[in-house]
């Protein structure tokens, strides 16, 4: 059987405890959101993401709470372990500011937009709750890295694993609703 494409995928989900990272993937793998999902936000815990981690990934996807100012602050520190781990510097970025179901905001939209410019990230605002935005951000960021062959051509060391050519229009499959910014 031949390889498929999907098979070399590799994505990661980075940010600080308690964003909503695995509810995040949930949402788009189970459609399920749980509520009582274990909340550790505020505790430190241990550094358990190696190199082993971030080694080969295609895309990655960081997350903030729009409710908590300080996991927005972090992102620096996140993109730079993303920066010493990571072994390509084609690596696409999504930057997703979830929660904004809830009412306590400490961050509006364009500061998220801002900060995504800076860094040359893709963008969404999102709702692991209500689904706001969860699909199309796993949705851009995997259509973004077809659509970068270079970030196949190594992984695949040219052993010609063919993308289907979809109709690859302008604005993406989520008309436009995530930032390339
Ligand atoms: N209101 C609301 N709550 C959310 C949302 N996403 C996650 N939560 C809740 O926030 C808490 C933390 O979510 P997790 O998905 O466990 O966060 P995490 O980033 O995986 O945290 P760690 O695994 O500790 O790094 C849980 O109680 C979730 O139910 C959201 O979009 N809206
Ligand atoms: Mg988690």
């Amino acid at each position: 059987m031949e390889d498929d494409v999907l098979t070399t995928l590799k994505i990661l989900i980075i940010g600080e405890s308690g964003v909503g990272k695995s509810s995040l993937l949930l949402r788009f793998t189970d459609d399920t959101f749980d509520p009582e999902l274990a909340d550790t936000a505020g505790q430190e815990r241990f550094r358990t993401l190696t190199p082993s981690y971030y080694r080969g990934a295609q895309g990655v996807i960081l997350v903030y709470d729009v409710t908590r100012r300080d996991t927005f602050t972090k992102l620096d520190n996140w993109l730079n372990e993303l920066e010493t781990y990571c072994t390509r510097n084609d690596l696409i970025k999504m930057l997703v500011g979830n929660k904004i179901d809830k009412e306590n905001r400490e961050l509006d939209r364009n500061e998220g937009l801002k900060f995504a410019r800076k860094h040359s990230m893709l963008f969404i605002e999102a709702s692991a709750k209500t689904r706001d935005g969860v699909q199309c951000a796993f949705e851009e960021l995997v259509e973004k890295i077809i659509q970068t062959p270079g970030l196949w051509e190594s992984e695949t060391q040219g052993r010609g694993v063919q993308l289907g050519r979809q109709d690859q229009a302008a604005g993406g499959s989520c008309g436009g609703y995530c930032s390339l910014v």
